[in-house]
């Protein structure tokens, strides 16, 4: 009887115990069609790999760990294939026809004498392989014609920590930092391995540790220990480890009277400090830098360029791998200056400017990570110098972790947008991956949404955003469509109509957050906290630090005017651009109120006037809130049930969020339009100063 009750509660305890999402994407459940997995089974008898190296090794244990799960067996691991056939042969080349059209981390799938082979010139190229080969398994794809050849569009594919020493993670909504400092070197969380694979697999292959509001600490000997422990765990994985400095660090650590980046001493100090780190760290990645923005020290501080700055870094980092990667995002505090130009003007005069180890960071848009936002103006427009794409994946702006918005159809609006620089197709995928001017030193990166939560991302669906980013980073011609179907049938269900239903459900999230929170070229309707609505703020010792700024509501009408009679950011665009942009007839509702200040009885083209239209997406979008709950509804016999409830609840947040951002907005600027809400919709059941209050008790918090 005890025996039997026992094996009850071993059957029993997967089922109560639910998914808590911490595998990821890597889950390898068997696969459930038994002839399927006959058939997988059949062409993997062994895994044969020539040769041997830590990330070898690790190609050879995570394919060993991947097929035992899918195929429900252990699938023995050879040195040679010998004559033997029917396995998988995993080889590194340094040359040869097999190789000569991959670039070094890329990798060739073929079935060639009975074998699978992965190819590649690097092991990193084989890991990637390995990967790419249990993703066919995991998606239930045949193997019979499977001939692969994948290369990586962009060089570095990197996660931006923004994580401090103190364990906090500024715009981090999943818990705390996953990065133990206080424990480390000595104690190594099993977690950085996990985190590893979970990058390697959708090929990240850097990962910037610290904020780019850089502590000083990081930099010091001691702390570089801690850095170095971390580098040994993520090596095998083919990751590469960065730092974010601080400008300061030589006043701050060596004690000196100036961090002027011409100073003899100054430099001197920063060329001890990467030896120093190369002597820890041999294969350390580089420096990500933030300078003269937001407070945070730089060049300019010394009357001195971006240029200096970052070509004093070059030359510490000369004889050594590493690259200086240079942010782009800074702003001023003039109240005669609009934002959005503000990176182009001080940027764009330095192309050409930079030294042969800096690549530019660019953030996609030019204000900041906003919902929906024209891209940058900067691409295209600094053909000599390697500029890099900052895309954020924590939802700073996005509703933390309790809104679901699918981020690649907005990574994907902004890489696949013409920036025209040298004729039609000039797309800023293309300046991001080189192509358009002729470099090599490519970038992708960005600002994680990871955390120490048991399930990596706080809402579970979020973690859709860090696969996705991956899957960009390496290949941007991938569909938002493509990369949803992926991971949903590898992280959640392989049941047809649920994968239907839920990537429907993704792919609608974006436009559904902007509808209620920022639609047709709205922004920044916030101020301190970046998530509850204040259209109505106008204090701070910044006017761009006000929303009002961002809106400029008035009696005559909405939006900020930057054509030519206004601000004329529109300028900072190739002219084709402009064209798509200048007129208020023509200009693309979504983007309208980017770029005119538009009355509010004005026609458009959907048949409203300005105040309806944007009505109907302020009402449409908290509506369709219902739509997510009840296709998430209809999804839950195909779903583990303890994240069908997670998820569940935060819909039902979510829901209630939107009414409140919905109603901030419409009541706040019916006061400047002066006009009812059009049927029908109901008018809101609280009053703007209802609203108010209830945003100043969340800022309590
Ligand atoms: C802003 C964030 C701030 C970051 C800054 C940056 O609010 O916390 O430090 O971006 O990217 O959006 O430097």
């Amino acid at each position: 009887m005890k025996r039997l009750l026992f094996l009850y509660l071993l059957l029993l305890a997967p089922l109560a115990k639910g998914d808590d999402g911490y595998q990821l994407w890597l889950k390898y459940d068997r696969i459930s069609n038994a002839s399927l997995r006959t058939s997988y089974t059949r062409s993997m008898q062994f895994i044969a790999t020539e040769g041997s190296s830590p990330i070898l090794n690790t190609a050879t244990d995570e394919l060993r760990q991947g097929l035992k799960g899918l195929l429900g067996q252990s699938i023995p691991s050879v040195k040679a294939s010998g004559n033997r056939t029917g396995g998988i042969l995993l080889r590194v080349t340094p040359m040869g026809a097999d190789v000569k059209d991959l670039t070094p981390e890329g990798y060739r799938i073929v079935k060639r004498q009975d074998n699978l082979q992965i190819i590649s010139q690097t092991d990193a190229g084989v890991l990637y392989g390995v990967f790419a080969l249990l993703r066919q398994l995991q998606m239930n794809r045949p193997l019979d014609s499977l001939a692969v050849v994948s290369r990586p569009k962009v060089k570095f594919r990197m996660l931006n920590h923004w994580d401090n020493p103190n364990a906090t993670i500024e715009r981090g909504y999943a818990g705390e930092s996953m990065w133990k400092w206080y424990e480390l070197p000595e104690t190594i969380s099993p977690r950085y391995r996990d985190y590893a694979r979970a990058n390697a697999s959708i090929g990240i292959n850097g990962t910037v540790l610290n904020n780019v509001n850089a502590s000083p600490r990081l930099l010091t000997g001691e702390y570089l220990k801690k850095v170095a422990a971390l580098a040994d765990v993520l090596r095998p994985y083919g990751i590469k480890v960065y730092l974010s400095v601080n400008f300061a660090a030589p006043k701050i650590l060596g004690g000196l009277k100036t961090s002027d980046p011409l100073d003899p001493q100054v430099r001197q100090w920063w060329f001890n400090k990467v030896k120093e780190i190369y002597q820890t760290i041999p294969d350390f990645g580089g420096f990500l830098v933030k300078a003269n923005s937001e407070g945070e020290p730089g060049p300019q501080d010394y009357d001195r360029t971006h240029a200096d700055g970052a070509n004093m870094l070059d030359e510490a980092m000369k004889t050594y791998p590493g690259v200086v990667i240079w942010r782009a995002f800074v702003y001023k505090a003039d109240p005669n200056a609009d934002r959005f130009k503000a990176a182009f003007e001080e940027f764009v005069p330095f192309d050409g400017k930079f030294g042969s180890k800096v690549i530019v960071q660019v953030k996609n848009g030019p204000i900041d990570f906003q919902p929906r936002e024209p891209f940058s103006p900067i691409f295209g427009r600094m053909p000599r110098t390697p500029l890099g794409m900052e895309f954020q994946l924590t939802q700073e702006y996005l509703g933390f972790a309790t809104h679901l918005v699918y981020e690649a159809p907005l990574f994907k609006e902004c890489l696949d947008a013409d920036t025209y620089v040298s004729g039609k197709g000039s797309t800023v995928a293309k300046v991001i991956d080189g192509s358009l001017h002729g470099y090599e030193r490519t970038l992708m990166a960005g600002v994680a949404n990871t955390g120490s939560d048991r399930n990596w991302t706080g809402h579970p669906l979020a973690q859709a955003n860090w696969y996705a980013f991956g899957r960009l980073a390496w290949d941007h011609s991938l569909t938002s469509e493509q990369i949803a179907e992926e991971w949903i049938r590898m992280s959640l269900t392989r049941e047809p109509k649920a994968v239907r239903r839920i990537r429907h459900m993704l792919l609608r999230s974006r436009d559904i957050y902007v509808n209620y929170n920022a639609p047709m070229g709205l922004s920044r309707p916030w101020a301190g906290v970046h998530f509850a609505p204040e259209p109505w703020q106008n204090k701070s010792p910044r006017p761009d630090w006000t929303a009002v700024y961002y809106h400029r509501a008035d009696s005559i009408g909405l939006g900020f005017n930057r054509t030519a009679t206004g601000s004329n950011a529109l300028s900072q665009y190739h002219p084709e651009v402009q064209k798509g942009w200048a007129d208020a007839e023509t200009c693309p509702l979504p983007y309208l109120l980017w770029f005119h200040h538009v009355p509010w009885d004005k026609p458009l083209s959907s048949g409203r006037n300005l105040w309806d239209e944007l009505c109907t997406h302020f009402y449409t979008g908290a509506d369709s809130v219902q739509w997510l709950q009840r296709e998430w509804a209809q999804v839950k016999p195909a779903v583990d049930p303890v994240l069908h409830a997670d998820v569940a609840g935060r819909l039902r947040t979510q829901y209630e969020e939107a009414i409140w951002w919905r109603d901030a907005w419409v009541l706040y600027l019916q006061e400047y339009a002066q006009r009812p809400i059009p049927a029908p919709f109901q008018k809101p059941k609280r009053t703007l100063v209802d609203v108010k209050e209830s945003v100043n008790v969340y800022l309590l918090r």
